[in-house]
Formats: C-alpha cells, structure tokens, sequence
C-alpha cells in the first residue's frame, strides 16, 4: 500500500517551509522576526516529502501578508496553488491570531489544509474559508488553494444568507393566559417563523427585570425572567430552533444594566470588587447639587443621578434605573464575556449588541458642546441639540469590540462550533462612525455587521424629502463607506422605529420596501409583524396609563403633550394572528399587558393567507426568491433614481446561470398618499444601453396594488422593456431575458 506522504508532516520544520521562497525574494528583516539567517535557509538541502515537492513545483511565487507576526506567500502553477502561512511567536500574549486571505491572490476563497506543524484546530485536508483563518502562533501551515464551493460554507456564512427575524417574546404568543407572551408561546408558532423563510431568531431581551425599558434593564444576566418562562423551557426552543435548521441570536445588553442588580446594589454599598464597576463621580461643586457634567441622555435626562449612599453621582447613558457599567475595569469586562459564555454553552448562535456606541465614555469629564445653529427650543431635554463628543463612538468602544470578536473566535476554536455572530446596533447617522465597528483591518476585525438603519432613517425624513434619489443618496452613503470582505444589514423598522406601514403615507408601498429590504447586497432584519403590514397603534392621553415605555414620560417633563408622541409602544403591540380569536389569538387572558394595534381585525396572518394575494403571500415568495444566485453574492447595479423610481439590477459575475433581476419601485406614496392616476412610463432598453432593441423581461414577483389590467400583473408575462408603465407605489421584479454583455453598465 502506497502511504500518503503528505499527511506525514512531522518532518517538515518552519525553517524548511521558508526554503520554498526564492531566495532573492527573501529579505532579512523577514528571517530577522523568526530568528533563523540567510545562511541556515539556504544551507537546506530539500525535504523529501511529496507536499514540498508538488510547491517546488510551482514556479510562481506571490508575497501575502506579512507583518510582525506573520510571514505568509503564494506558489503558484497553471494546475494549482498553495498558500504558505507562518505566524511568529507573538509579542501578544493571545494564543492565535485571526487573518483574511480571501481574494489576495487571484479570486481563491477556500484553502484545503495540507499541513500544519503541529496539530492545529483544523483537521487534515478540511476546507478553510480563507476570509477566516485562525492561525496558533510559533506555528506553520500549507493550504492548497481552492474556489468558493457551496458544501462547506454553511457553517460559517449562514448569517449571510437567511433573513433574521426580530421578535418581541412578550408580544408574540402568551402560552398560560397570563397576557405576556413567553417562550412556550414562541414554541408553538416557530412552524409560522420557519415557513416565512426565516433562518435566525433575534430575541429581545428575556432576561430576568423589572420590564421598564422592554426588558434592558436587566437584573440578572444569565437567567430567564419568570414572565418568559425558565431556563428549561430556552433549552428547550433552542432545541426546537435547531432541529428546523434555524438559529438562535439573543439581545445582549452590556452598556448598562438595572439597578436591582446585585453589582449595583453592591456598588451602593461601596462592597468590593464592585466599587467601580459603575461610573461614579463627585459633582461639579463636590455636592449633590450640580452633575459632574452637562451629558444629556437619550430620553432627554442628566446622564447623572445622585446616589445618597454613596455621596456621588452615578452614570447612566439611559434611564436612571439602568446604570452604565464601566468598561475601563477589567473586571467588568470578564463578567461580560463570562456572561457571553454563559448563552454560548446554552447553544446559542449570535449576539446582537445593544447601545454599542454608548459603551465607554471619555474619562476627562468635560462637558459636550452644543450643536452650532441649533433650533431645539428646549436645549435642557434634547439629546440631538448636543454634539456628543464625550460620550459616544469613543476610541476605546471600538476596541471592546475587537475584543468581543476575538473571544468569540476563541469559543468558536475551543469549542468546534459553527460560527458565532456579533451585530452591533451602532445606530449613528453618521457613516464613518459605524464602519469603525468592522474594525481596524482585515486581520482584527470587530463585528461581523452592524447593523444599517438607513432605510428606517429614510423613512422618518420629511415627506417631501422621500423621493427615489434621496432614498439612492442614503443607500449608497453605507454600501460605498462599507469596507472590503465586510458585509452589511438593511432594516426598516424596529422596537425603537416606527412600523414601515405607518410611516409610509401610503401603506400600498410596504412590497416596495420588501424589495429594496430583500434583494439590496446584504442581510435582511424583518420585525415581527412587518411581514403582514401591521400598523402602529396611535396613542391618546386617554391610554396613557397604559403606557410600558416610561422614557416616554422623561419627554413629558417638560411638555406633556410628548408623552404620547415619543413612546415607542406603538410599535410593540401584540402579534396579530387572526380575527377569529380574542386579542388576535395572542393570549386568552381578558386583557393582554399591551393594548393592540386598532387594525388587527383587517391585518392579521390568517386573512393574508386566505388571500389571493397579500403582504404576507409576496413576502414569503420574495424570500423563497432570495434563496439564490444572485442575491447572495451577486453584483448590484442602481439604474434609475429620481424623483419618483428607484431601481436596480442584481446578476452574479461569477455564476453565469443565475438569473438577472430587474427591480423597479415607484416611490410616490413614500410622502404622499396614492389618491389620483399618478403613473411614470420607462423605457429601460434605454436606461440599461441594452443593444438588443426588442430585449424582454419576465415578471417574477409583483406588488400586491398593481392593477389588474397591467401587462405586470401576472407572474410570467413577458414584457417589453422599452415600455414599463407602473402606478403610485408600484413595484415589480423582472428577469432580463438577455446576456449580461447585452447591456451597459458603465455609466449608469
Ligand atoms: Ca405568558
Ligand atoms: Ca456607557
């Protein structure tokens, strides 16, 4: 029997592996950071493995990455390619580093390991995604290089892929009657959440608090609050999450927690270790008169609040009942991945971090200016009238995240876990800010996404700003600043942001919105409820007792009339599952804790499912859609954006069979309600340059308001390009029945 040499790499060393560069490419300074000399390496007389000799075949040679810590370069022939890796004993004290070598030569994504020093975590001839590669220090590897295939990249790329579903347990589905709704509710309708197309579950928080801001002022990190259920019954979704192969991302809270939490109350009493696990500081005149500083807090309060117990003031970036913990203590960093760690070994797949840019605040206590030219009235209790130079997106807040990744990189190596995904909910306008939470470089990378808030940001501008090209000018703000090998999310709505039917002026253009949510470069985030259009219930001072959302009276301070028009429970209101049943089939219990959405007689899951057509049908369709080439990793081209279309087209570069898609939306009712016969015919054989005069499309998906007497209006028709004729909110999605080289994209 013939042994397979190449498995037999005891006998190659790290200094051999440096035999493979030709000579005169080798440069001192590269041998000086490993301690081996010019003479030693060329002394080597060659290693007969059939590894060494298959490189020494290749007579290309390309650098790759090299620094401190590595040296790393390609051999190359016409038949096949390897990468040659070889990390330092490192100056930081971490046991691997993390690097991107996806696309530094040639278009390879995927390294097969041929050989490591020792053992590595990767086993013998695995598949390596080359965009993620874990490399243990004082250690060298050889990897033959290899396209992207589809087998493998589940396990590392599912975030990418599947759209991530926002649920508010409280609001799903009670299971006991009590009116809350909890994880066994959750349970018996993940059948409804896998049929939607959905392939991760974001939970908001379901930790153990006293629910005075949805649950993120939490008490206890690493239990379930009773409202919820117990950590049997989260075993026990999890389980059942996993077995209809959907994954689980939990809400994790770190800028602050309760003020019945144990740290805290023992921050109070000035009980070690916790003394400083909060942000404590004497006021300006050393009394308790006047803050340390004029910080103004989200909900428009002091930052500060004065604790008698301890003669100081304390910090809080929120409400005065969630203290912000103090990242500057290593302490508090510990106990945060501890707590991490805690959800990691439950199975879950992902965090979504909350506040990230509130994390670390600037440790000189200086006030924050005022904006220049600002209008606000009432500067005393608006967050936006200040230009938070001291207590947002601070320098330090970007390393905890780094850090966070690469202690998720070292669970996912200790503990051969599929990967584990951060989402930092960074939430700035301001671009440049956001990308930092990608990290310094490719090789330290901070979140995998952050997560991109510039369709619901668009949709809360004036109605008359709300026009195709404004919408092109926020879309391409993030997709040009996103860095490279990064990859973006796109959301409309959330537990902070109006529902997309009511901020739209008509609630017709909602498919729209499914299109650009859908088939944009990224991953979707959908909030419950969206799928069917639900609608924010309006709120009068006459509900005002039953308000949940108590920043909503920190506006009210100072004009009542706020009160209702800031609380965010509008857009928390009970699932909406049918008409047949009371409280839409959320709970049994005479009163649910949250009053319902007016509309739930009319928009609810099981009307739209007895329609012939619905919000619901077209989203589902649009998502079995987003399954394939080319909207995974496919191109994106914008084609028109004016005053009224925003369209786009999405082909694959790479996969010549994927389908080219045509998306056009007529944006009128994004400001202005559909009345009237408001219509825009386009000739895209012009739009797309296409040299094929009589070119057609297929119509694919369709808005549910497109007219019935359309030439769009049945899935399948084949259309002319030159003549598109869509009304106010209309949106289409057409394959081109031509050749990508048939049109041109050069200046469009
Ligand atoms: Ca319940
Ligand atoms: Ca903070």
């Amino acid at each position: 029997m013939v042994s397979n040499k190449e498995e037999d790499s005891s006998i190659i060393t790290i200094e051999e592996l440096f035999s493979l560069v030709p000579i005169e490419k080798l440069n001192k300074n590269d041998l000086k950071n490993f301690s081996f000399n010019l003479n030693s390496i060329k002394s080597l007389s060659h290693i007969n493995t059939s590894l060494i000799e298959l490189i020494n075949k290749c007579d290309l040679y390309h650098e790759g990455i090299i620094n401190e810590d590595l040296f790393s370069f390609y051999r190359s022939n016409k038949n096949e390619a390897y990468l040659i890796v070889i990390a330092k004993d490192s100056s930081n004290n971490k046991s691997f580093i993390r690097y991107t070598f996806s696309k530094l030569f040639h278009d390879y994504q995927i390294g097969q390991l041929k050989f490591s020093t020792k053992n590595s975590f990767y086993k013998s001839n695995q598949f390596i995604d080359l965009s993620f590669v874990q490399l243990f220090i004082n250690q060298a590897y050889v990897f033959k290089l290899d396209y992207l295939s589809s087998n493998y990249i589940d396990s590392l790329h599912w975030w990418k892929k599947g759209l991530i579903y926002q649920i508010i347990p409280s609001s799903f589905q009670d299971s006991n009657n009590d009116g809350f709704g909890d994880l066994n509710g959750l349970i018996q309708r993940l059948d409804y959440i896998q049929q939607l197309g959905v392939k991760t579950i974001w939970l908001t928080p379901i930790y153990k608090s006293k629910f005075r801001d949805l649950g993120y002022d939490i008490s206890d990190y690493c239990s379930i609050d009773p409202r919820f259920g117990t950590l049997d019954d989260f075993k026990r979704l999890i389980n059942e999450i996993h077995n209809r192969q959907m994954r689980l991302m939990v809400d994790f809270v770190p800028n602050h927690c309760s003020i019945e939490h144990p740290w805290f109350q023992s921050a109070l009493k000035n009980e070690k270790p916790y003394v400083d696990y909060f942000i404590w500081h004497s006021g300006k005149n050393n009394d308790s008169k006047i803050p340390p500083t004029n910080w103004i807090g989200y909900a428009g309060q002091s930052m500060w609040t004065w604790s008698p117990e301890r003669n100081q003031w304390y910090l809080h970036q929120f409400m005065d009942c969630q203290p912000d913990l103090n990242f500057r203590n290593e302490n508090v960093c510990q106990e945060i991945e501890n707590v991490m760690k805690f959800w990691l070994d439950l199975g879950v797949d992902g965090f979504r971090a909350d506040a990230t840019k509130h994390l670390i605040e600037n440790d000189q206590f200086k006030d924050e200016p005022l904006k220049e030219n600002d209008q606000h009235d009432d500067l005393q209790v608006e967050y936006e009238a200040y230009e938070h130079t001291e207590t947002s997106n601070q320098p330090d807040t970007y390393k905890i995240i780094t850090r966070w990744r690469r202690f998720l990189d070292e669970y996912i190596t200790n503990n051969k876990r599929d990967y584990i995904i951060l989402i930092t909910e960074t939430q700035d306008k301001d671009v440049d800010s956001d990308m930092k939470y990608y990290g310094p470089n490719r090789w330290s990378r901070g979140n995998d996404m952050a997560i991109n808030f510039f369709l619901a940001y668009f949709l809360g501008e004036n109605p008359e700003n709300r026009t195709g090209d404004k919408l092109s000018k926020f879309i391409q703000s993030w997709l040009e600043k996103l860095p490279n090998e990064c990859w973006t999310t796109w959301t409309m709505s959330s537990h902070d942001s109006k529902r997309v039917a009511t901020k739209l002026a008509s609630s017709n253009l909602i498919d729209g919105f499914y299109m650009l949510l859908l088939f944009l470069p990224g991953t979707p985030i959908l909030y419950y409820g969206e799928e069917i259009g639900m609608e924010n219930l309006q709120y009068t001072k006459e509900i005002r007792h039953e308000i949940n959302d108590l920043s909503a009276f920190n506006y009210g301070i100072n004009d009542e009339n706020k009160i209702e028009e800031k609380t965010r429970d509008g857009q928390r209101t009970p699932m909406q599952w049918n008409s047949d049943e009371i409280n839409a089939g959320f709970t049994n219990a005479a009163k649910p804790y949250h009053p319902l959405s007016k509309s739930w007689k009319t928009i609810n899951v099981q009307n739209q499912l007895n329609s012939n057509r619905s919000h619901l049908k077209l989203f589902k369709q649009l998502v079995q859609l987003r399954q394939n080439e080319p909207f995974y990793s496919g191109k994106f081209q914008l084609i028109l954006a004016d005053k009224y279309i925003y369209s786009f087209i999405r082909w694959s570069s790479e996969l010549q069979t994927a389908p080219i898609y045509l998306i056009i939306i007529n944006m009128f009712g994004a400001g202005q309600n559909d009345e009237g016969d408001q219509h825009i015919n386009l000739d895209f054989i012009k739009l797309l340059k296409c040299k094929n005069k009589n070119a057609k499309g297929k119509v694919i998906a369709r808005s549910t308001n497109i007219k019935d007497n359309s030439p769009l209006s049945n899935e399948g028709n084949q259309v002319d390009l030159n003549d598109i004729c869509l009304y106010s909110s209309e949106s289409v999605l057409l394959q081109l029945l031509l050749n990508i080289h048939e049109i041109d994209l050069s200046s469009t």
